[in-house]
């Protein structure tokens, strides 16, 4: 997967060339090319930004230098733009899943109160947000996106790494994980997990992962169980709503 960047940071990427995604991008499974969006100024002063029209606090980035990079990254539009904005669609695993199958990506990063409006509506094809908070600039956020979408390249996770059975995948947090030694500062592994009885240990580990997903969030637990409640079996009748069960897009 080809992933560019749009950013007046570029060096913040390099960060990428380490761990899982630096072998990721060794074998060419992924490539990441952060571009300067200050290369594609055209003014003696090389500015990306400005005052907003209107007045306010801080600075807009002007459209021509994004304009311009974003459209010498993707001359034809092939590739799917996406603009890392906190007013975007919360990222979650089912859109990581989805933007994972496409070939190539183009993130673009805004700084400051973030771009002109025109970009969105001329350039950008969707907004994504990691969550409901304001930082610096998109690159965090893009980094973001990279790491949580090359996961799901295949080739990238080693085997003992698969996406398959983590949180999320079936709706649910993960049960908990233990390892040698057997007792460590009093604290000692389930016995569960010493016994080798597999039936046994995969029922634990799904009614711990009911509990801890029940406590800790409600939201999931009851959109995947909206009229049944397995760790009480308690069931409502006379309901049928349609809810959505599984977290999907
Ligand atoms: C304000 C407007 C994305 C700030 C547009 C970008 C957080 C996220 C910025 C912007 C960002 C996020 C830059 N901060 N929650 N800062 O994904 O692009």
């Amino acid at each position: 997967m080809k992933i560019q960047v749009a950013t007046i940071f570029p060096e913040m990427f390099s960060g990428l060339d380490i761990g899982i995604l630096g072998k990721a991008q060794q074998k060419g499974l992924i490539e990441v090319n952060a571009v300067n969006i200050r290369d594609y100024t055209t003014d003696k002063h090389h500015k990306t930004d400005d005052t907003p029209f209107g007045g306010g606090a801080g600075m807009v980035m002007t459209p021509q230098p994004l304009h311009d990079t974003i459209n010498a990254l993707d001359p034809e539009h092939k590739v799917r733009r996406i603009y890392m904005s906190p007013k975007g669609k919360t990222l979650n695993q089912s859109m990581v899943e989805r933007l994972a199958k496409e070939q190539s990506l183009l993130l673009v990063c805004g700084s400051y109160e973030g771009i002109d409006e025109r970009i969105i509506e001329l350039d950008i094809d969707e907004e994504v947000s990691i969550g409901d908070y304001v930082l610096t600039g998109g690159e965090l956020p893009a980094m973001v996106l990279i790491n949580a979408v090359s996961r799901y390249v295949e080739g990238v996770l080693g085997s003992s790494e698969s996406t398959s059975e983590e949180s999320f995948s079936d709706g649910l947090l993960e049960y908990p994980q233990y390892t040698r030694p057997k007792s460590f500062c009093g604290l000692d592994v389930p016995d569960v997990l010493l016994s080798g009885n597999h039936k046994d240990i995969k029922e634990w580990r799904y009614r711990k992962q009911l509990e801890i997903t029940k406590e800790r969030r409600p939201d999931l637990y009851y959109a995947l169980f909206p009229d049944s409640d397995p760790l009480t079996e308690n069931k409502k009748k006379g309901k049928n709503k349609s809810a959505k069960k599984d977290g999907k897009e």
